[in-house]
């Protein structure tokens, strides 16, 4: 469940999207493989300590005091008060590591997050050993997951853990493309400051989109990272026409950073039934996605994201991934 606008109702991101994409995968004859294990040391390469120590702990804490179900926060730090020290109170730490009430921890969601994770790295190290691409079906997705906090269903930055991991392998320089509905302000705030991961986003405009507190054109970056950070918001309605003409300003920035291997946040709910969404994209233009994204001839690493139109979702992500079976 989340709560969504003052109701609890069904997780949008339910474990039935899996299902539809391996299914998917299997009409169309394309193996899968499990990811191998690894160290948590890994995950601190861009989170912070405490907040993979408040994750790994936090349900438990809740059934230590006797709880269970979901956990929600009901209180946040916002503007005005003090972020400089993590109160004691479970509830108060809860709100403290998130800024929504729309992803709560269960009792796996350590578990889910960490193997979502491994799921990006293994992919990461398949590119990394010189494979053209690979795809990574992570789920709970990452993007919205910041160095310190989560939200939007996102607990672990699989995309950004995937970028740092091919850097460690001595690739000088990573781009990301974000091209999941909603802004990657997680990815955004891991990279803020960096110049060897260049951050680019297409979504929906935050003045009226989750997750409206970031995601504006005006944010480029700051310190060494000033300019590797591209947003390219576009107004509800946004059809293929309007998306591929930001897709080219996309790749031109790119093709001037001149990466290593690229990574793709590749959320599909910027299809045009999704159900909490609103781009215009049929199941066809995900082919043209896939298409254009190849056509950049980088190493590609691709990680599963969002997408809520739960039919469709296995159609249009291998529709994407066409592109790089042919
Ligand atoms: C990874 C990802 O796609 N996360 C998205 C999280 C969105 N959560 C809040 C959604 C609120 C959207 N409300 C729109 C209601 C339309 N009926
Ligand atoms: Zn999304």
């Amino acid at each position: 469940m989340e709560l969504h606008r003052g109701e609890l109702v069904p997780s949008f991101e339910t474990p039935a999207r899996v299902e539809h994409i391996l299914a998917a995968f299997a009409r169309a004859g394309w193996a899968v493989e499990t990811p191998g294990e690894y160290d948590d040391a890994v995950l601190a390469r861009v989170h912070d300590a405490d907040y993979l120590a408040f994750l790994r702990g936090a349900y438990e804490a809740w059934q230590a005091e006797g709880r269970d179900g979901y956990m929600i926060p009901g209180a946040f730090p916002a503007c005005g008060m003090r972020r400089d020290r993590v109160p004691d109170n479970l509830h108060a730490r809860l709100g403290y590591y998130t800024f929504d009430a729309g992803s709560p921890i269960v009792a796996g969601t350590w578990r889910a997050a960490r193997a979502a994770a491994h799921c990006a790295l293994g992919a990461a190290d398949v590119v990394a050993a010189g494979a053209r691409s690979a795809y990574a079906l992570c789920r709970p997705p990452g993007h919205h997951a910041g160095r310190a906090v989560f939200g939007g269903y996102c607990f672990l930055n699989n995309a950004a853990l995937a970028a740092q991991r091919l850097r460690d392998a001595g690739l000088a320089r990573v781009a990301v493309l974000d091209v999941d509905y909603h802004h990657g302000n997680g990815t955004q705030d891991i990279f803020w400051e960096r110049d060897d991961v260049l951050v680019v986003s297409l979504h929906g405009d935050p003045n009226t989109e989750y997750p409206f507190y970031l995601g504006y054109a005006d944010e480029r970056g700051a310190g060494a990272g000033t300019g590797f950070n591209l947003n390219l918001p576009l107004p509800r309605g946004t059809d293929w026409a309007g998306y591929s003409h930001a897709l080219e300003q996309a790749f031109a920035r790119i093709a001037v950073f001149a990466p290593q291997a690229l990574v793709v946040s590749l959320g599909v709910d910027t299809f045009q039934d999704d159900p909490i969404s609103g781009f215009a994209l049929s199941t066809s233009d995900f082919l043209r996605l896939g298409e254009r994204i190849a056509a950049a001839g980088l190493p590609t690493l691709l990680v599963q994201e969002g997408g809520y139109a739960v039919a469709e979702i296995g159609d249009n992500v291998a529709g994407v991934l066409a592109a790089f079976v042919a």
